[in-house]
C-alpha cells in the first residue's frame, strides 16, 4: 500500500553537509519525493512537531535542536518520501533513534552523535507510522507544496492575503 513518510534533514545533518549523502541512502528505497523545501523552524513549529515528547526532560534541548540553536543553522530540510511501506523502508534505513545504538551502517549510525548534555543528534527524522506522518506532513507542508493528493482538501477563498510576488 503506498504511504507517505514525512523525512526532516536535520540542522545537524545540514551543517555537516550530509545533504547529499542522506538523499543518495534514502534514494535505495525507490520511492518517490513528492515535496521538498527548506525550512526556517518556529518554536511553535518544533513544539508541535515534538508534541508527543513534551514531558520529557530534553524536551527544551530537542527544540532548540530543530531550530537550529545548537548548530547555528537555522533551517531543516524538509520532505516527502511516497511509495510503497515507505515508513518502515525510511525508518530502515535511518535507523535506531539512538545514534550508539543504531545499525553503524544506518543513517544515524553512520552520521550521529550523542552531544555531551545528551542530545541524540541523530541528522534525520523519519515519521513513525501513518498517523504520525499525516499530522507532520499536514503541519510542515500546504496541499498545494505535494504534487500527489495524499489527503482531503478543501478549496477556501481568503480575502484581501496580502503576498510576496517577484518584483
Ligand atoms: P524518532 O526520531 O526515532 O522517531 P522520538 O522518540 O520521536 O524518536 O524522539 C524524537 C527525537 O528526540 C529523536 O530523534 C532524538 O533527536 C531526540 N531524543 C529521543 N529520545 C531521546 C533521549 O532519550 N535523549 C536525548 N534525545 C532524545
Ligand atoms: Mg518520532
Amino acid at each position: 500500500m503506498n504511504q507517505a513518510a514525512l523525512i526532516l534533514i536535520k540542522p545537524d545533518g545540514l551543517k555537516k553537509s550530509l545533504t547529499g549523502n542522506i538523499l543518495t541512502r534514502l534514494s535505495e528505497t525507490k520511492l518517490e519525493i513528492v515535496a521538498a523545501k527548506m525550512v526556517r523552524v518556529s518554536k511553535a513549529l518544533a513544539e508541535d512537531h515534538y508534541q508527543h515528547l513534551k514531558d520529557k526532560p530534553f524536551f527544551g534541548d530537542i527544540i532548540k535542536y530543530l531550530q537550529g540553536d545548537l548548530h547555528d543553522r537555522k533551517k531543516v530540510m524538509a520532505l516527502v518520501y511516497w511509495g510503497e511501506g515507505a515508513i518502515s523502508k525510511c525508518r530502515q534505513l535511518a535507523g535506531a533513534t539512538n545514534p550508539e545504538e543504531a545499525d553503524p551502517t544506518s543513517i544515524r549510525g553512520s552520521y550521529g552523535r550523542i552531544t555531551t548534555s545528551g542530545v541524540y543528534e541523530n541528522v534525520i527524522h523519519v515519521s513513525s507510522n501513518e498517523s504520525d506522518a499525516e499530522r507532520e506532513i499536514k503541519l510542515w507542508f500546504n496541499p498545494d507544496e505535494i504534487i500527489v493528493k495524499l489527503y482531503p482538501i478543501k478549496a477556501i477563498e481568503e480575502e484581501k492575503v496580502k503576498k510576496n510576488t517577484w518584483a
